[in-house]
Parts: C-alpha cells; structure tokens; sequence
C-alpha cells in the first residue's frame, strides 16, 4: 500500500528531528505553568506535540499547514463536485502532502475493500433500545469490533517497537472505512425501519454516508463532504483528541482508544454542542413563533445567561475569532438554503449573540464555533438528531465519524514516533499550597484531619 510507504519514507528524519530535541535540548524550558492554569483545566500549557494540526486563536484550524478555505480549494474533488473526497483528507492528514487525485482515489480504494462491517456490531447495537443515546451506540460499536485488531494480535506475536504503527494504520484503515456504515446503521436503528443499507460502489466514502441513511441527493453529498472535512481535526488538546491519544498512549489499539475518544466528544462542552445549539434555536423559534426579532432574540440570550447556561455554540478554548469551519458552513448554507427559517434565524444569532457576551463579559471568545450551525444544515436536507424526545446525539455521531480521520491519523504518528505513554504528575492542594506560601510567604491553616498531611502533602 502506498500511503505505508509515503509515511515510512518519512520517518527517518522525523525520528532523527526528534532524537536530537530530547538528547541535545532535552533540558531546553518551553512553558511555565501557574496555580490557576493547573486548577483551571491546563489551559494554554504548551505540553502536547502534533505535526498533523495546528489552531492559530485568530486564524483557526490548519490542517498540516493548510487553512478551512485552502482545503476546500486545493484537495482532489469527485467530477462534478465542489466538496474535497475525504480520501483525500486522510491522506493529507496521515502523508503531510495534498494529494493528487489518483492518491485520493487510492485512500477511497483502501476503504471499499475494509468498508464491511462485521454482523456482531449490529448486532450489538439492536441489542440496546432505540432511544440509548446515539454516541452511547456508536462507541460501543466501536468498542466492539476491538477483536478485529490487527495490533494487538501482532503486539501478542512479538512486534518490535518501532513497527507498532504499521498494524496500527491497518486498525485505522480498516476503522475509518467503517465509520459511515456504522453511523448511518445507528441512524437507521433509531430513526427508520433499522435496515442495513450496503454501500453504492461508485459513491466516495463521504457520499455513501448521505445514500446509506436514505438521502439520493448530490446536494447533500457536498454537505457530508464539507462537514467531514472540517470536523476532523483540531489540533492535540481538545477532549476527544487527547483522550485518544492518551488512551492509546498506553498502547490499547485504535478500537479502545478512539471509542474512549468518542465518549468524550459526547459531552455537552465539546461535540454535543452541535446537538444543544440546535435545540437552543429551535425553543428560540418555537417561543418566537417564527424567526424573533433581533431585540428578542438579543432579551431570549440574556435569559440563557442569567439562568447560568452557556450560549451553545459559541465561545472557545483557543479561537479568538468567528471559527472559520463555521464560516465555511455558513457560505454552504447561503448558497443552497438561503430562506430556510433556522438557517435565517441562525444567522441573526450570529449578527446578536457575540454583542451580548461581550457586554456580559465573561466567555473570552464571543464568536461561533462549528457547531454553532452545522445542525440546521443537516435538518434542512432532513437529518434528525433526536426523535420524540429520545437522548438524541446522531449529530454528534457526524462528527465522530470525521473526528475519527484526526485521532487515528494522530495515533499512528504517535506510535511511528515512538510516543510513550502519558503520565503527568499530580500534586494535592496542600502542596500548591506550600509551593504558594514558599514564593509568597502566605500563610495557610493546616488541616489536621487532611490525609495529605500525613505525608502526601510533602514537596
Ligand atoms: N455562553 C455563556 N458563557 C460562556 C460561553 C458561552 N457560549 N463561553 C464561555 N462562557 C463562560 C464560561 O462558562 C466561563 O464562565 P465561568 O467563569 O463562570 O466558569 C467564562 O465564560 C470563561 O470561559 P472561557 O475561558 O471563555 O471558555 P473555556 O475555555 O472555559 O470554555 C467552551 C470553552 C467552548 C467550553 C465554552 O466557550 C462553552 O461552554 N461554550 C458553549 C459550548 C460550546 O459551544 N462548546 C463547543 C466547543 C467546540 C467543540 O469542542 O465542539
């Protein structure tokens, strides 16, 4: 296979960039960390090394150096259509280079011969009620087929260290051609009459999701293409990526790791976002009767924020701008559903929420992220995320199915380079408490009944 060799031709001078970073400049200082950075989640701590993506807070995502709107651009595209193959995609992520379209082609090949799902998954999955949560099914699904693991059979046999990768790329290949059969079965276990829908040979990977779950539409095809595309990587330290990576740090094969991944995408303050903003603008438009009026609409987000919930969809760790996938969906949605309500009223959001957080003054970035309107895209071509009231969560699906081309990509980097295994050292509060008191001479009471007093407290 050739992206075997395109990555193997590389790891030479990447293993020796590296060797010489640890044994010259091993003891070279990149970051300082503070009190409030390690309560307040490791915030801005520079501690997590990718090659594959990178975001910059006032220019977004760069996937291997290339920006949303270059991607779109310069990525091999099917005939005809205006959206990258996802082959492509992989590629870039896993080789460093765009493709050109026979090497897109050949990603897509790959696929089709991996893309059959074992019976067991479904049979996993219908062995649970309809309404479990989408993304409780999907990492299951996941989880499920890790007997399939080529890694870890080869791990039992003796594989020397430096090859782990190469079975790993196997899993990641044969894991990510079966990513859209798994989410749209999920999808037509919840939502339709629960038939397993064989893929059309002649559709790319991204357009087969939109056939199997029952939409004939190339409209929508160039929709799952772009929204593929851009959800799939997001550079080290968002909670899906670094659960993954740190999963797999531990050399649990791609199935543990990125189902563990995948439950961490579930959350509301990560990808279920996508499924929350939806439903922020649907009790907008229901309370409204219709698409409000800026006033009301600016008065119905004041009410979010005075009754303590987030505005979903907007803010972030990193970005301090309008997220440029969230651009890229919107210029999607002006072209093809202009005078869709919730697309109308997803961009009053837009022109309304940022003023109101920035005068509450709180979220340090008060501009849309991408899940501020993917879900109003999808319902348009009729994608639900929920059905009469059920937990929901197929739109977090979509975007684990993308999320997967970043995490695996990332893995098999990890383990080509030799990653260890993780372990940050944890401190109890009596020592930062200590280490606090040392550099400022401030005094704090000793807890006599702390067990950290008792000899965990110690510097
Ligand atoms: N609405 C209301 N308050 C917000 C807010 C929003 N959209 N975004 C941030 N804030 C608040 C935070 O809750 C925090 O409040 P407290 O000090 O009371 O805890 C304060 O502003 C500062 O937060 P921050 O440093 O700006 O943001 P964080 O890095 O802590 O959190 C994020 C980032 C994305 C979790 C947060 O902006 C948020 O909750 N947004 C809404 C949920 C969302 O859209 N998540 C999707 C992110 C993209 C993804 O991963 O899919």
């Amino acid at each position: 296979m050739n992206l075997r060799k395109h990555i193997e031709d590389q790891l030479p001078g990447w293993r020796a960039r590296l060797k010489r970073l640890i044994t010259q400049y091993g003891r070279v200082k990149v970051a300082e960390i503070n009190v409030a950075q390690i309560l307040g989640g490791i915030r801005d701590v520079k501690a997590l090394v990718t090659d594959i993506s990178c975001v910059d807070p006032y220019q977004g995502i760069r996937l291997r150096g290339y920006t949303i709107p270059e991607l779109l651009q310069l990525l091999p595209k099917p005939p005809g259509a205006e959206m990258p193959l996802l082959g492509g995609l992989y590629f870039l992520l896993l080789v460093g280079r765009i493709p050109t379209f026979e090497e897109a082609m050949e990603v897509e090949g790959e696929w089709k011969k991996r893309q059959e799902v074992p019976a067991y998954v479904y049979d996993v999955v219908r062995a649970l009620p309809r309404d479990t949560s989408a993304m409780a099914l999907f990492s299951l699904a996941v989880l499920a087929m890790e007997r399939e693991s080529k890694f870890t059979r080869e791990y039992g046999r003796g594989l020397k260290k430096e090859d782990y990768w190469i079975p790993t790329l196997e899993d990641s290949l044969d894991l990510t051609a079966r990513a859209p059969a798994i989410a749209a079965f999920i999808y037509n276990y919840k939502f339709r009459e629960g038939q397993v829908v064989p893929p059309k040979p002649e559709l790319d990977w991204a357009a087969n999701f939109g056939y199997m779950i029952g939409i004939e539409n190339e409209e929508y095809y160039e929709l799952a293409r772009l929204y593929f595309v851009i959800h799939s990587d997001h550079e080290s330290g968002n909670v899906s990526a670094h659960t993954t990576y740190l999963v797999s740090s531990a050399l649990s094969d791609v199935y543990y790791a990125v189902s563990a991944g995948l439950n961490g995408l579930a959350g509301p303050l990560h990808g279920r976002a996508n499924q929350e903003a939806m439903e922020w603008l649907l009790e907008v438009y229901e309370k409204y009767q219709g698409v409000p009026t800026k006033e009301q609409l600016t008065e119905y987000a004041w009410e979010t924020l005075n009754a303590g919930k987030v505005i979903p969809g907007y803010g972030h760790a990193i970005l301090r701008i309008t997220d440029p996938r969230f651009t890229a969906q919107l210029e999607f949605g002006e072209k093809v559903m202009a005078n869709y309500d919730l697309f109308r009223l997803a961009k009053l959001v837009y022109e309304t929420v940022p003023e109101v957080l920035k005068q509450q003054g709180k979220a340090k970035d008060p501009w849309p992220n991408v899940d501020a309107i993917s879900g109003v895209l999808q319902r348009y071509y009729g994608v639900m995320d929920s059905k009469d009231g059920d937990s929901g969560g197929f739109y977090t699906v979509l975007f684990g199915v993308s999320r997967i081309l970043g995490v695996t990509a990332n893995t098999v980097w990890a383990r080509a380079l030799g990653a260890p295994i993780e372990r940050p050292k944890s401190v109890t509060t009596r020592m930062l408490e200590k280490i606090v008191a040392e550099q400022t001479g401030a005094e704090f009471p000793l807890d006599e009944a702390s067990v950290y007093d008792r000899g965990c407290g110690e510097l």
